[in-house]
């Protein structure tokens, strides 16, 4: 099948633009089903989390969460690598996916039908923190809300810590005070590199937020934060 437009499907090295070429050589990482005609767009080479990782943070939020919660929002699905492993999962009575960029929207849908569970995903195109307020209102006391934002490119690299408040287009702040209207339970995947400090400081009074590193082959990729009730021991 054909790719929609602006959605890609490299199948060949050379056919990838030079600057986003090293991420060629980790498509069956991200998309261990890249081969069956995974579709991309040129952020998501270097946005995507990779299906090992998506996979365990699925397992994670799925260990962890209250019983009450039966619904999990992907606010930000990109091309779905979390909202594919998400769906992978009895454990959700829905999963909804929330993105912005048609295009990224088009691959989402596309590979979820690869990995067999488009029809498990209700799909929103749009401003997640408008979506969450109006379309999801009622939603809010059933369900965890997941965001891997954008952190403003692959240049979050060159800082040793990674500042928080500084983070484009949406800062700590701005992705957690809405959230936080519509649930207290978040799980962000955040810079490897993330303030600590930062993350601490959201914390709601008296309540614990676990801090999470996800690694492939013994290196960090990213963090998750888990704000809310979330029972790890
Ligand atoms: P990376 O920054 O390309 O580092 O991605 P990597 O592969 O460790 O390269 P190295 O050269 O430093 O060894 C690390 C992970 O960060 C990716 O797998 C993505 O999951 C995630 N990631 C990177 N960016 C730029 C973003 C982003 O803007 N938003 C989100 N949500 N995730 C990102």
């Amino acid at each position: 099948m054909a790719p929609s437009e602006g959605c890609q499907h490299y199948a060949d090295l050379s056919e990838m633009p030079w600057d986003i070429q090293k991420y060629y050589h980790q498509r069956f990482s991200i998309f261990s089903k890249y081969d069956e005609g995974i579709w991309m767009t040129e952020d998501a080479w270097f946005g995507v989390t990779p299906e090992p990782i998506a996979c365990i943070i699925a397992k994670h939020i799925d260990g962890t969460a209250s019983v009450s919660k039966t619904i999990l929002i992907d606010c930000f699905a990109g091309v779905g690598g979390n909202v594919i492993a998400f769906a992978q999962s009895e454990r959700w009575k829905r999963i909804y996916a929330i993105e912005k960029d048609p295009t990224a929207l088009a691959c989402a849908k596309h590979n979820a039908e690869i990995y067999g569970v488009r029809d498990k995903i209700s799909w929103y195109e749009g401003d997640c923190f408008k979506i969450l307020r109006k379309e999801l209102a009622e939603l809010g006391q059933h369900s965890i809300l997941f965001a891997s934002p954008p952190w403003g490119g692959p240049g979050y690299r060159s800082d040793t810590v990674f500042d928080l408040a500084k983070m484009q287009p949406y800062t700590l702040t701005d992705l957690l005070s809405p959230f936080r209207h519509f649930t207290e339970d978040i799980v962000l995947y955040l810079p490897r590199t993330s303030d600590i400090r930062q993350l601490a400081n959201e914390s709601s009074e008296g309540s614990k937020t676990t801090v999470m590193h996800y690694c492939m082959e013994g290196a960090s990729k990213a963090v998750c934060a888990y704000y809310g009730a979330f029972a790890f021991h």
